[in-house]
């Protein structure tokens, strides 16, 4: 990820927006959008996908209609699937970190807005979904009450004007280019999130990219700093996957003296994909074999660069066989870093290393330490994965 570049001044307003920033609406538009094909004899293409984020509803129509050929106008389209949207709004998940994110400035008495593309009354239904959200944002800015949506600055502007502040005291954050493209129009510092894994070389006009929200570092920017860091590791809400031990790579990993045990990702694709890529770690049960500290890695793994997004489990034990076909039940509990590329293989080896100390140590904290204990590692018979360990 590329270092922030030097500030001449400190940061006193956020404006941070919603779709693909705050929400994971993109699997929900996918849902929505795939479905309406298939009623229409048509066939989603995931790949498509991507060239959604960031677009008004208008332009993301217009794209729709003319890659799959369909004999609406844009229109006529709008009104077909717009209900289907809004039934659709409080299944939009918060982001990894966005709940941390608006908690935390407000906390902080930081002034937020809120600055979407979207109509002004899509975003309020949206955000009462959730808990604390409304309340969190001093002003709220919809496509619909501006001249121009992004990637034109005027959102942007009238954010700032409405928080009385000039655009250089702004930090925005953002997912898509058109909203990068309008923050830096607007003459306001950028984050940039890319919601589409391995886009991030277009991002180059941000200030910063990060990988998520868990990556803000809010004292680059002259803004109090989270304080929820702890022996290096960063506490999560625990999930839960599990599934027969699997072949991975073969790259040798082994050989490195850092065996992964995969498990079969479309068992759990879902919670992987709600899951940003990072290093994690937590608790690992062999069922005939007893519990064990465990380190993770999920993602793309850029140093061999996947193109599956994969899940590689490290016990911190050493085995003498191999356990190839037996139940893995995972408990993640924390999280530790983004994924990187390493200049050399040496040194992604003694960085996965000095995650595993790290690991290894947070792991006898308490607030760690329970979870080994918890129904899900200790059942060897239950099957698939849950969100919150309880007993399916
Ligand atoms: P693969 O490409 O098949 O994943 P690896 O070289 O990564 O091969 O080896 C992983 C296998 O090694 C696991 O599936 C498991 O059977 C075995 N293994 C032995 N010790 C460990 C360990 N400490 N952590 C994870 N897997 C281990
Ligand atoms: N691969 C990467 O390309 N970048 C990483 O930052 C990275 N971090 C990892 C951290 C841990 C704890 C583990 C277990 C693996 C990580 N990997 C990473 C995956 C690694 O490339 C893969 O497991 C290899 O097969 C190990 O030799
Ligand atoms: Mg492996």
């Amino acid at each position: 990820m590329a270092a922030p570049k030097p500030i001449s001044r400190l940061i006193s307003h956020v404006i941070l927006d919603l779709d693909g920033t705050l929400l994971n609406t993109d699997a929900v538009v996918s849902k929505v959008v795939k479905s309406f094909l298939v009623k229409n004899g048509k066939t989603w293409d995931s790949k498509k996908a991507h060239k959604l984020v960031g677009k008004t509803p208008y332009e993301a129509a217009s794209i729709v209609l003319e890659d799959y050929g369909l004999p609406y106008s844009i229109e006529e389209f709008l009104s077909m699937i717009t209900p289907m949207f809004s039934e659709q709004w409080c299944n939009m998940k918060p982001l990894p970190g966005a709940n941390r994110l608006i908690k935390h400035l407000r906390r902080n008495g930081v002034p937020t807005a809120l600055a979407s593309n979207s109509p002004r009354s899509n975003i309020e239904a949206k955000i009462s979904c959730h808990q604390g959200w409304k309340e969190s944002f001093s002003t709220i800015v919809g496509g619909d009450e501006v001249q121009k949506g992004k990637p034109s600055p005027d959102i942007f502007l009238e954010a700032a004007e409405r928080m009385n502040t000039t655009p250089s005291n702004c930090l925005v954050i953002e997912d898509s280019l058109p909203g990068v493209t309008a923050g830096k129009a607007a003459g306001m510092h950028v984050i940039a999130v890319p919601s589409v894994p391995k886009k991030t070389g277009e991002f180059s006009t941000a200030d910063e990219v990060i990988n998520s929200l868990l990556d803000v570092r809010p004292e680059n920017w002259g803004l109090p700093p989270f304080n929820d860091w702890i022996e290096g590791t960063l506490p999560i809400e625990p999930w839960f996957i599990s599934g027969p031990v699997i072949k991975g790579f073969g790259r040798g990993s082994k050989v490195l003296g850092i065996p992964t045990a995969n498990l079969p990702a479309e068992n759990f694709s879902d919670v992987v994909s709600e899951h940003t890529s990072g290093v994690y770690f937590g608790w690992a049960a062999l069922s005939t074999r007893g519990i064990y500290k465990m380190v993770m890695s999920i993602g793309w793994n850029p140093y061999f660069d996947n193109t599956e997004k994969t899940v590689e489990p490290w016990l911190l034990h050493d085995f003498a066989e191999d356990f190839y076909g037996e139940e893995l039940r995972l408990a993640i509990v924390g999280y530790i870093r983004h994924e990187a590329n390493f200049p050399s293989l040496e040194s992604l080896i003694e960085r996965i290393h000095e995650d595993g100390r790290i690991a290894e140590k947070a792991l006898d904290l308490p607030m760690y330490a329970k979870y080994k204990d918890s129904p899900y590692m200790r059942n060897p018979l239950q099957q698939g994965s849950t969100t919150d360990g309880s007993q399916a």
